[in-house]
């Protein structure tokens, strides 16, 4: 018989017996999260079938259409820790105002934050969803907590809903990948340590959105598609319409993930938010040994001013990060390479 398959509570438990001060919660909370995981994976699977596809007629905070499937994954996940006292408050993509907790006799340590349904455009045609999750520690119990710089997280990953159901997070000890055996309802770990390539040979952007690019952003792009075999060019392009699935073909591929600030559509900022999209997914790209960039700083040291602030991001093989700051530093002589 060959070695037992590790499951993800087991991985997570061992992991935390390397941590003797460890009191398990925060064991407790990733664990819920892979049950998180598998019931909204559940969901997706019968979508078609319970006709839960679609929108809900509602918007989010930011007047963006929700679909019922965001709505429900939102629920399960603010479930999720509705008990245990393992999290004082929750903030979502898809809640104006964080969820706050009943208090249990001590108040719980974390906060939680998340994107229940990265990539919605994607629900309704079977494509590749993800939910990111962001953890932290609970300061005084506010908003405040949260509006700081995305070094403070304890532990950040995602779900992706693809052909296989994939659990990928960090914290803070390398990027652990874990697939949904569904016929033994478990995760099971796949790749420990996962190192990205250095470099690669993909770049995914909505080029659709360039007309509202700065010539900068539009120069980077044309130049990965110039061919130049010497330095690897021309890149391909690999687009998803999931963030989640992007990075993560970056992160088993290399190459870099673009959302740049886009006037022509009313997104100076981009639209990628700071505290439940960027920060996790730049937590575990730097846990892989990638980097992730506004174009002139690390995307770890933003701290946000308001709960649901985007910024513009390139994340993704640390080479292809520098050369993105060159051309946004505006140094020609170095930026083919
Ligand atoms: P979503 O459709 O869920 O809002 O989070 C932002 C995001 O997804 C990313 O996952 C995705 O890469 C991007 O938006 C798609 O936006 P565009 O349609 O503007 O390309």
């Amino acid at each position: 018989m060959g070695a037992a398959p590790v499951t993800l509570d087991r991985f997570i438990l061992e992991g935390q017996q390397q941590h003797p001060g460890a009191t398990g919660e925060l064991s407790l909370l990733l664990m819920r999260l892979g049950v998180a995981g598998k019931r909204i994976a559940r969901e997706l699977a019968v979508a078609d079938i319970r006709r839960t596809h679609g929108s809900a007629g509602t918007e989010n905070v930011q007047g963006e259409e929700q679909k019922k499937l965001d709505v429900l994954a939102n629920e399960i996940l603010i479930e999720t820790f509705d008990y245990g006292g393992l999290v004082s408050f929750a903030a979502s993509e898809e809640l104006e105002e964080p969820h706050v907790y009943r208090a249990g006799p001590e108040p719980a340590r974390y906060a939680a934050l998340f994107d229940p349904m990265d990539g919605s455009s994607n629900i309704d045609v079977n494509g590749t969803l993800g939910t990111i999750f962001s953890i932290r520690p609970r300061r005084e119990g506010s908003e405040a907590d949260l509006l700081r710089a995305g070094t403070e997280q304890v532990a950040a990953g995602y779900i992706l809903f693809g052909p296989a159901v994939l659990f990928v997070y960090s914290s803070g000890d390398g990027v652990h990948v874990f697939a949904l055996d569904a016929s033994i309802g478990e995760f099971l770990l796949v790749r420990r340590r996962l190192e990205m390539p250095r470099r690669g040979k993909g770049y995914a952007v909505n080029e659709g959105r360039r007309s509202g690019w700065s010539e900068t952003d539009r120069a980077f792009v044309e130049h990965l598609k110039e061919p130049d075999p010497s330095s690897g060019r021309p890149y391909s392009t690999r687009y998803s319409g999931s963030m989640v699935g992007d990075v993560h073909r970056i992160l088993l591929e290399g190459g870099i993930y673009l959302y740049p600030a886009d006037t022509a559509s009313g997104k100076p900022s981009g639209k990628i938010r700071v505290l439940y999209e960027a920060h996790p997914l730049a937590f575990v790209v730097e846990q892989a040994g990638g980097r992730a960039s506004t174009g002139r700083e690390r995307v770890l040291d933003v701290a946000p001013r308001s709960l649901h602030e985007r910024i513009p991001i390139a994340i993704g093989s640390a080479d292809e990060i520098a050369l993105y700051e060159r051309f946004t530093a505006g140094q020609p002589s170095s930026k083919s390479r």
